[in-house]
């Protein structure tokens, strides 16, 4: 039996309690902590294929994270602007595929949080080193918004910024450590949101860097 606020899931009998940071956007405190080694992996083994790279934005400026993808697509930027694409501009090849502990983690994590059936497509693989932020935006690129975007914060903790559906409205910082995953689903999908400069820093999966997976469904 899971006691009240505890859910069977990865844990067996003890998962953490789903925390509301707001309507439809959930915080599962130490959800990827399980499997953090085979996530060690394989973002080793695809970054190895889709080299970390800094894009530039449609306005030039280069972006101050390094990213790199897998799945059918991954979100790109350039000149052009912002798009999902078949293929790494970087070299031409289809992306990595999605390795099976991701697809399994995001729709474990969805459907703790009440999106039953969530099979991303596509997992954006963002990385911080110290001083590297995202300043607020909205994820509008993908073409279903009823799918929920997941993530998962991994090495040293960040500040998110989580504001709401306005870019002016004001946003609440809530810090995210390693091993936290966050569900933003139906009214919170586009809420405005962005990373604070990364603190100076060190932890132990993966030294002075933060990596953030994005789970998305863009086709
Ligand atoms: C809230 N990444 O890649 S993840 C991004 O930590 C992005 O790297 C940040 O924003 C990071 O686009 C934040 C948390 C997140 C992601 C998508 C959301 C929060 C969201 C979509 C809607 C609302
Ligand atoms: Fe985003």
């Amino acid at each position: 039996m899971n006691a009240p606020g505890h859910t069977a899931d990865l844990f067996g009998e003890a998962a953490p309690a789903r925390e509301a940071l707001a309507p439809q956007a959930t915080l599962l405190r130490g959800f990827a902590l399980p499997v953090e080694g085979a996530l060690r992996a394989v973002i080793q083994e695809v970054t190895t294929q889709a080299a970390w790279r800094q894009p530039s934005t449609p306005g030039g400026r280069r972006m101050s994270v390094a990213m790199s993808s897998c799945g059918s697509v991954g979100w790109i930027s350039d000149h052009r602007g912002y798009r999902y694409s078949a293929t790494d501009p970087l070299n031409g090849h289809p992306w990595p595929p999605l390795p099976a502990v991701l697809l399994q983690l995001a729709g474990d994590a969805a459907a703790d949080a009440g999106f039953a059936h969530f099979v991303p497509d596509a997992c954006l693989i963002n990385r911080y080193v110290p001083g590297a932020s995202m300043g607020l935006h909205q994820d509008r690129d993908e073409r279903d918004l009823g799918a929920p975007i997941v993530s998962v914060s991994l090495g040293m903790p960040a500040m998110f910024l989580f504001g709401g559906a306005l870019r002016g409205d004001k946003a609440r910082r809530v810090p995210l450590s390693h091993g936290d995953v966050v569900v933003w689903g139906g009214v919170s999908r586009l809420n405005f949101h962005g990373i604070a400069p990364l603190k100076a820093g060190t932890h132990p999966f993966a030294g002075e860097c933060r990596i953030n997976l994005t789970f998305r469904k863009a086709l």
